[in-house]
C-alpha cells in the first residue's frame, strides 16, 4: 500500500555563484592538479598523521549515495601487525592469481603495469584504508534495511577519497586483491559488508617510478551533442 508522505524538511542551499573567470581558472587548476595524480606502487615508510587521513575519509564520506544511505565503512589501518596479516593474505591470493587464476588475456592487459604477486607496500606504507560496501543496513531491532546502488555509491566515495588524498599531497594505490573476502576477518567486519577496494596510502619511496602509460584524450572519452 502506498502511504501519503509528509513533505521532508528543507533548508537553504549553501552555494556560491562564482565569476566566470574564476570558474574557468578553478576548473583548469583542478584538472592540472588531478592530471598529476599517478597510482604509486613504491611507498616510503614515512609516517602520515592520522588527522590527514581523517579529513580525506570525511571527504570520501561526503559522496552522494543511493537514498543517502551512505553504505560504506572505511577501515583505516596503521597497526603494523594488521598490515602484516593483510600482506600475507593478499600475497597468497595474488600468487594464485598470477600463477593460474588469471587468463592469458588478463595478464597481457596487466603487463604494461609491471605488477606481480609481491605486495611489500602493504607493510611499508603507513596507512591502508579498506573500503567496505554495506550490502544492507541493520536496523535498531536487527532487521535488514535494503541498500540501493551500493557499488555505485562506494565507487563515487572512493573517487573522492583518491582526489582528497592527492590534494593533501599523499600518494595512493587502488589495490584489489582478488578475491578479497579475507579482509572481513582481518578487519572484523560483518558478512553484510563487502570489501571493495584496498587503498594503500603514504608518501612515494625516494626515486619512485611509475609505468610510462598515458590517459585518453578528450575526444576519446567523450561524445558531444550540442
Ligand atoms: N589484483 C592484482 C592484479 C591486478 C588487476 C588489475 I584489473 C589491475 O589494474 C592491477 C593489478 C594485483 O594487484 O596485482
Amino acid at each position: 500500500m502506498v502511504t501519503a508522505m509528509t513533505k521532508p524538511k528543507e533548508i537553504p542551499l549553501d552555494f556560491s555563484t562564482l565569476p566566470p573567470a574564476d570558474m574557468e581558472a578553478r576548473a583548469a587548476s583542478f584538472r592540472a592538479l588531478m592530471g598529476r595524480r599517478r597510482t604509486v606502487r613504491q611507498f616510503s615508510d614515512r609516517p602520515v598523521p592520522r588527522a590527514l587521513i581523517e579529513d580525506c575519509v570525511m571527504t570520501a564520506a561526503s559522496a552522494p549515495s543511493g537514498a543517502n544511505q551512505q553504505p560504506w565503512t572505511f577501515v583505516c589501518i596503521s597497526d603494523p601487525a594488521i598490515k602484516r596479516q593483510i600482506r600475507i593474505a593478499a600475497e597468497e591470493e595474488e600468487r594464485r592469481f598470477y600463477g593460474d587464476r588469471a587468463s592469458a588475456e588478463w595478464l597481457e592487459a596487466l603487463a604494461p603495469l609491471g605488477t606481480d604477486a609481491d605486495k611489500p607496500f602493504l607493510e611499508t606504507a603507513p596507512w591502508l584504508i579498506v573500503v567496505f560496501g554495506q550490502r544492507h543496513g541493520v536496523g535498531a531491532d536487527g532487521r535488514r534495511i535494503k541498500h540501493y546502488y551500493v557499488p555505485e555509491s562506494v565507487g563515487i566515495a572512493t573517487g573522492l577519497l583518491i582526489a582528497g588524498l592527492h590534494n593533501a599531497g599523499l600518494a595512493s594505490l587502488t589495490h584489489t586483491p582478488s578475491p578479497m573476502g579475507f579482509l572481513n576477518a582481518i578487519c572484523s567486519r560483518p558478512e553484510s559488508e563487502k570489501p571493495m577496494i584496498l587503498m594503500v596510502v603514504g608518501y612515494p619511496a625516494d626515486g619512485a617510478t611509475v609505468p610510462a602509460i598515458g590517459r585518453k584524450r578528450l575526444d576519446e572519452v567523450s561524445v558531444w551533442r550540442e
